[in-house]
């Protein structure tokens, strides 16, 4: 971990009782009894809907004979906690996904008392859904490294002073341990690049939108060169997720995408939401696969 990009300051404070951290967001507070059975939580899987998460929770607690118990605030984001794994959704995009993750890490950071040791031993995943470049839909990738629109790191405005820049990169063992736990599904698992945008439509040159700003020529010759950079995805989290996991100094994390479509041939998403939830259920699947690894 790096206790110096840890805002010790304000979290110290919550550790000796001196004040009470609301995770506003999360419908809970540190005082609240259940955030105390939050101790020996092992991994924080995430994901963009609320349903997905609480089902994905319900399934772990079968499977580990445990039982799901879901935080009763669920207008903003849903968080369950099931068999020592925290199951939270974080809505589409990284503006919602940052508050989620930022106050998942407060809460985890209280859970463990703050020691250091015991936090850095948390695995943390973002299982979802993604536009494939040059993949057949129905793919999952593995993020070695994500960025923006421009294939530079997540940034954020430091206001009038230019921009923070935040590393982009997943680390290499835990892609390889995924990959190797999933060798034997029939389905491709491959690791790559991911590019994430801050917009569904015009940061990723799609012409189906409401409002369009490129052109067919255009869009291919962006696609094109993410693809000559190694990038096999597109989303709208992974840059940030990486880049604050990576600056509390986390060692294991990773980002699991399903491809519903190849970008390259077309943009809109077709499917029913039975052939969307099988296409999904994919990236929930190679997650679990891992999952499991770890609580062996
Ligand atoms: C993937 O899918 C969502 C948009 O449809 C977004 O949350 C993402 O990253
Ligand atoms: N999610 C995205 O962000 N883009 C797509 O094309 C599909 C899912």
């Amino acid at each position: 971990m790096n206790p110096e990009n840890i805002n010790r300051e304000f979290l110290d404070e919550v550790l000796s009782g001196n004040e009470v951290d609301s995770y506003y967001h999360l419908g809970v507070s540190s005082d609240d009894p259940i955030v105390a059975e939050m101790r020996d939580v092992k991994a924080v899987v995430m994901g963009g809907s609320g349903g997905r998460m609480r089902a994905f929770a319900e399934q772990w607690a079968k499977e580990r004979d445990g039982t799901s118990v879901c935080l009763p605030k669920e207008d903003r984001f849903t968080v369950c906690l099931s068999s020592g794994v925290l199951f939270a959704s974080h809505g589409m995009g990284t503006p919602s996904a940052s508050i989620a993750v930022q106050e998942l890490m407060r809460l985890m950071y209280f859970a463990k008392g703050g020691d250091l040791r015991e936090l850095e031993k948390v695995f943390w995943v973002r299982v979802g859904t993604s536009g494939g470049v040059g993949l057949d839909p129905g793919s999952v990738v593995v993020t070695t490294e994500a960025l923006m629109s421009d294939l530079k790191p997540y940034r954020v405005l430091d206001g009038d002073k230019g921009e923070i820049q935040f590393d982009p990169n997943f680390p290499a063992d835990v892609v390889h341990g995924i990959l190797t736990s999933n060798a034997s599904k029939n389905f491709p698992v491959i690791a790559g690049k991911t590019v994430c945008t801050n917009e569904f439509f015009l940061e990723q040159f799609r012409l189906d939108g409401a409002i369009r700003l490129t052109t067919p020529a255009k869009k291919i010759e962006w696609l094109r060169w993410l693809d000559s950079q190694g990038v096999r995805n597109i989303e709208m989290e992974g840059a940030m997720l990486a880049g604050y996991l990576n600056y509390w100094g986390f060692s294991s994390f990773a980002m699991i995408c399903v491809a519903l479509l190849n970008r390259l041939e077309g943009d809109q998403v077709p499917y029913t939401p039975q052939e969307l939830a099988e296409f999904s259920d994919r990236a929930g699947d190679v997650m679990f696969t891992y999952l499991r690894t770890l609580f062996k």
